[in-house]
């Protein structure tokens, strides 16, 4: 029997391209960016060859003397619950904790927050997010209040400059770069990467235009500044706008500052330029670009490279240089978001850090706590005031005592590997993926297998603002559930549990007539968790279920948009029109707020940004850089190298010749695409003048050492990165490189708390022949 065609999405990275798979499971591209390797890939292995090649989970495990054992979900669930309300009893509201995969359902992510923060009371609820795009919303917010992008994928192709700040498209949104920025032959494209990558590579070959600016790790608010000040000695900024739209202390501040500080080119120039490079050539390179942001329509994108070194300030002055030309929401004018994973914008969106409550508003306030009450039905005590942990400070937590990990694999990507991974010993890891991975395993209690990308449905935000619908193509081959059935069937168990305890438990205690401070609560959780109420808990994850129990999305996505209502990121669509299921599940789905935010409305002359709320329409900010934020990282003069983690060039070439080897089949922890990609061992890159001064070659095994932990590996030698700084691909090998033993969960942005992973410095040390 002919199957029919079947369409979906694929969900790794930001972009979220959509899929057709025809009879036959051929799998092409059904939307007008393509698939990328990664996509195709795993399709190709999911539907074509399963389950031989990719290990899944198939049955709900627990953890006992004897080793794994396999249980019902029915038992399963049990547990999760009473691991909750022990802990919960006897620890306090905050020893529940949850940390979730960028690539997780909106629908999950909703019940998820409801369930921990909105009737739990833990704020102990973060994401991946927070090591990855945390820091762009961050940068947002400085400056315009509210954390949401503003630019399309289409502006590539209006644009007449491209700057990418730390981002590397070529391997990381193929796609995107393929048929957007590709394709804008006449725009010159200028990379700011200490790196020389494959999107350098690439452009380079393309036009002589295009320009690379291998800029020390960490120089990129000192490097914006420098175009700041050019753009004022030349007089070449937007006067208009920047007197309507931006705070006139902001302005008068940072004015003050790009003029009064060491700002020039000149000044700039010695202090970016990596050893090894003449400081004219940085300077010819630099001038020229400074001119695009004189003269051209400019789009800028950045990504981790500056999520994960200057953060969100780095962010912010990025946005700054929009704010003084005026390049904001017009065609080819702005800053484009390309998200990492496909659904860290919804995390954003839905407050995932421990400081925030869904739509961005603040746990510390208390009107966004009875707002946020309201909206959950709950009473507003309910909602703990205290914020939650940062994600990097989980490891150090005398607090923290069951954890939910939804997907993720925070025994390989998390900063601080050695003493997280201890953490974890110590921890009621209850862990839910699709997949077999040992290394997480050895730490869980309580495994929940899930359903995978191709099996599940739930709507998707992209880095665009796109809401799609991902269709399931496939049943799971044995009984596995999706994110948001697990978290309800465990909410209403534990509704289950606190009935059988108490059947007289009243509705709800403490109404607000009465409302009970935070010791109260407290005491009421230490009698027996009888701060929840069990009729509460049941109804609100209680939602319409398809024939095999998964709620259906349609269901939660209601109940999402209507919470939306009245917050900056309310979904409507260009024209205020409520955006709903029918419409996310058609087409390529819609795009929230249309193809532009910040397009002043016609004869509209109020300012043109929002905060929390939409109403609440405020002029913009200069965001003043602190001091430490102006500091190239190898101006610290202790020796050592910057160790960059990231994407891409895993081992060195087999012929000697030092060219990059990259498996663009490899996302992240890469269990989906499955280990028989994974290569045998991955190679620390470094520049031929160090490799001089440390007298190795390509194929010497060094030792990355700092106060944190070492590791050993091969060197690579090579032009690729600066002097001074190493370069490593986090991405796994069969050798079991971690790099995530030397980074630091100490330095985390002050907006975000998310951690600084490529500002580390290591120390090289040569392993001798002899211990070869
Ligand atoms: N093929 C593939 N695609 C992916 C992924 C994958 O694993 N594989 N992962 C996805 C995810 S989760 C993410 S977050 C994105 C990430 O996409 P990218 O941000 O492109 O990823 P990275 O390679 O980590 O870092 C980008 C660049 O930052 C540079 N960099 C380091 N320090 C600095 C600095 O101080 N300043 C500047 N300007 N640059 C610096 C590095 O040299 C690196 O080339 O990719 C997504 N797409
Ligand atoms: N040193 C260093 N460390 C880094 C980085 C770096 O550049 N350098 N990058 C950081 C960044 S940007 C990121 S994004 C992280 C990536 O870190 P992770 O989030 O750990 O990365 P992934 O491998 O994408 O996802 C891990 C698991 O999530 C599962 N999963 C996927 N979708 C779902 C779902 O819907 N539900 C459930 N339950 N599970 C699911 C997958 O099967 C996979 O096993 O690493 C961070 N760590
Ligand atoms: S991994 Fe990203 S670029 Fe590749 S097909 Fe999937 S969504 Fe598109
Ligand atoms: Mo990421």
């Amino acid at each position: 029997m002919d199957e029919p065609t079947k369409q979906t999405l694929c969900t790794f990275c930001g972009v979220v391209d959509q899929v057709t798979i025809t009879p036959g499971r051929r799998v092409k591209a059904t939307g007008s960016l393509g698939v990328c390797v990664k996509g195709a890939h795993y399709f190709q292995k999911h539907l074509s060859s399963r389950p031989r090649d990719v290990a899944r989970l198939t049955s709900p495990m627990l953890r006992s003397p004897y080793g794994w054992e396999r249980v019902s979900w029915d038992y399963a669930i049990d547990m999760a619950a009473d691991s909750i309300l022990a802990d919960r009893q006897e620890f306090g509201r905050d020893s529940i904790g949850c940390y979730g995969v960028g690539q997780m359902t909106m629908e999950s992510l909703w019940v998820a927050k409801k369930f921990f923060q909105g009737h739990l009371g833990t704020n102990n609820i973060c994401s991946n997010a927070e090591q990855c795009l945390a820091n762009n919303a961050g940068g947002h917010e400085l400056v315009f209040g509210n954390e949401g992008p503003f630019s399309c994928y289409d502006d590539y192709r209006h644009a007449e400059a491209i700057f990418f700040y730390g981002h590397n498209p070529a391997i990381n949104h193929p796609t995107v770069f393929q048929r957007y920025v590709r394709q804008n032959k006449s725009a010159v494209k200028v990379v700011i990467d200490p790196r020389r990558t494959d999107t350098v590579d690439v452009l380079l070959a393309e036009s002589p235009h295009n320009i690379h600016l291998p800029v020390r790790s960490g120089s990129d608010v000192l490097l914006n500044c420098a175009i700041a000040r050019y753009l004022l000695d030349e007089d070449a900024w937007d006067h208009d706008f920047v007197a309507a739209q931006v705070e006139p202390a902001s302005a008068a501040e940072f004015l003050r500052l790009l003029r009064e500080g060491p700002y020039s080119i000149d000044d700039v120039v010695p202090r970016i330029t990596p050893a090894g490079m003449l400081a004219d050539d940085m300077r010819d390179r630099l001038l020229r670009a400074c001119e695009l942001w004189k003269r051209e329509r400019v789009v800028t994108t950045s990504s981790v490279g500056i999520n994960q070194t200057v953060g969100s300030t780095g962010v912010a002055s990025i946005l700054n240089l929009h704010l003084l030309t005026g390049d904001i929401g017009a065609p080819g004018r702005g800053h484009v978001r390309l998200a990492g994973q496909s659904n860290a914008s919804s995390e954003l969106a839905m407050g995932y850090s421990g400081r925030l409550l869904p739509f961005r508003m603040r746990i510390t306030e208390a009107g966004h706590r009875a707002e946020m009450a309201r909206i959950w039905g709950v009473p507003a005590w309910r909602i703990n005031p205290t914020p939650g942990l940062p994600v990097a400070s989980f490891a150090t937590s005398e607090r923290l005592r069951t954890l939910f990990i939804f997907g993720t694999n925070p025994a390989r990507n998390f900063p601080d590997l050695a003493r997280w991974r201890e953490k974890m010993m110590d921890l009621n890891i209850v862990y839910v993926d699709s997949y077999y991975n040992p290394e997480i395993l050895e730490y869980a209690d309580i495994v929940l297998p899930c359903r995978t990308k191709h099996e599940t449905a739930g709507i998707f935000l992209n880095g665009e603002r796109r809401l799609q619908f991902m269709e399931p193509v496939e049943e799971p081959p044995f009984d596995a559930w999706s994110d948001v059935r697990i978290i309800c069937e465990i909410a209403r168990r534990i509704a289950l549990h606190l009935g059988e305890a108490d059947p007289t438990l009243s509705p709800e205690r403490g109404t607000s007539a009465t409302s009970p401070g935070e010791a109260e609560v407290e005491e009421w959780v230490a009698k027996g968790n009888v701060d929840l109420s069990a009729r509460t808990l049941d109804a609100a994850f209680s939602y319409p279920v398809d024939g095999q129990g998964e709620p259906l999305s349609e269901a939660v996505w209601q109940e999402i948009l209507a919470a939306s209502r009245g917050f900056y990121n309310e979904f409507v669509d260009g024209d205020g029109v409520p955006i709903d299921f029918d419409r996310i599940r058609s087409g390529e789905g819609v795009q929230w707020q249309g193809r532009r935010r910040y397009v002043a409305e016609s004869g509209d002359n109020r300012p043109l940004f929002s905060g929390v709320f939409r109403a609440d329409r405020r002029r913009a900010t200069f965001h003043i850089p602190p001091p430490e934020r102006l500091i190239p990282f190898t101006e610290r003069g202790d020796g050592g190298f910057v160790l960059i983690t990231g994407r891409g060039a895993m081992s060195s070439g087999s012929s000697g010749k030092g060219q990059r080897r990259n498996n663009t089949a490899m996302f992240n922890s890469s269990t989906a695409t499955g280990v028989e990609n994974w290569p045998e061992r991955n190679s620390v890159y470094i520049n031929p003048r160090d490799a001089r001064r440390l007298s190795v070659a390509t194929g010497s095994r060094v030792t990355l050492r700092n106060d944190r932990g070492e590791i050993t590996c091969p060197v690579e030698v090579s032009d690729d990165v600066p002097a001074g700084h190493a370069y490593l691909t986090f991405h796994p090998d069969r050798a079991g490189t971690h790099p995530n033993f030397l980074t630091s969960s100490d330095k985390i942005d002050p907006q975000t708390w998310q951690p600084l992973l490529k500002d580390t410095r290591v120390d090289l040390i040569p392993i001798s022949d002899a211990t070869k």
